[in-house]
């Protein structure tokens, strides 16, 4: 097996977040990975960084392999439209009223690096710092899952470095312990798509979930209190974990398309796929 290394990137103005992103891959890649990471850093929408900080480090346990959440997009008419969407979807994932509150509230702020955890029925926040929020970190995704990735994102139009790094991150989410439900909305001025991951259902685009030029946004992790968060938190900065497979791309749906459940995650700990592409 090939010497696998986590390369992540990030780029701030003063203690401002201006972006991150992060990888894993094989030595041969780290090169250009690095320069695209630092282009896409020095072009952001939020203006130029004055530090980026990039780190590259070798991955010592083997990577976990998950398959990626099958990808829909909802119809959405404007921000409150795509906002009472994405909360009916957190509520069938069994996120109470006051706990999807709570995640908009923090959302609506914005100016985090990470994601604010929270707990799916109180809605407390269940994070050390919440200042910072939890990263999800050692998550890539395979070669081969990549290239099928990019060539069924293409059909439907959307292939894009974003919805890809996105996929990867709400897969590896999805498929932690405790988890419920993500909800993340860019906090790009220019980039008003967000969605609603649910392991049980998928990656659910949600196009125009802010108006062009607001400073808002985040992610939000909803977990149920039955796993202790920190046990959570490891397995989210700590257990690499690389998306070998892909699920359906689907197309534009209405809330009715996703009646089905998809069984993409089954639980009891059957997440993990074990063979490589
Ligand atoms: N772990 C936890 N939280 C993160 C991470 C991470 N690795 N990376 C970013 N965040 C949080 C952080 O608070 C950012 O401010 C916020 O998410 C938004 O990050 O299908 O562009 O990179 O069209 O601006 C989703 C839709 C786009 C893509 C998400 O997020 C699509 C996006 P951004
Ligand atoms: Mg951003």
């Amino acid at each position: 097996m090939k010497r696998l290394y986590s390369v992540r990137m990030r780029a701030e103005r003063g203690r401002a977040h201006i972006s991150g992103a992060e990888g894993i891959f094989e030595e041969n890649d780290i090169g250009r990975t690095v320069l695209a990471y630092v282009g896409r850093a020095l072009r952001h929408s939020k203006g130029a960084p004055d530090t980026l900080k990039l780190k590259v480090e070798l991955i010592r346990r083997p990577p976990a392999f998950i398959s990626a959440l099958p990808v829909f997009t909802l119809k959405t008419r404007g921000p409150a439209d795509a906002r009472k969407k994405a909360a009916g979807l957190l509520a069938r994932a069994g996120v109470s009223g006051r706990a999807v509150k709570k995640a908009f509230g923090i959302l609506s702020t914005g100016g985090m690096r990470g994601a604010a955890l929270i707990d799916s029925e109180g809605g407390g926040r269940l994070e050390p710092d919440k200042t910072r929020g939890v990263r999800a970190s050692m998550l890539g995704i395979s070669k081969g899952a990549m290239r099928r990735l990019t060539a069924a994102l293409s059909q439907k139009n959307l292939d894009h470095p974003r919805v890809k790094d996105a996929l990867v991150l709400a897969s590896k989410v999805a498929a932690g312990p405790g988890i419920a439900a993500e909800l993340c909305i860019s906090d790009d001025p220019d980039y008003t798509t967000g969605y609603v991951a649910i392991p049980a259902l998928g990656y659910i685009r949600l196009p125009h979930i802010k108006k062009r030029g607001g400073l808002e946004g985040g992610r939000v992790f909803f977990m149920t209190k039955a796993v202790a968060a920190a046990h959570l938190i490891r397995y989210l900065e700590e257990t690499p974990v690389m998306v070998g497979k892909i699920s359906e791309i689907g197309d534009i749906i209405t809330l009715h398309g996703l009646e089905a459940p998809h069984n993409h995650h089954k639980p009891g700990g059957k997440k993990i796929l074990h063979k490589k592409d």
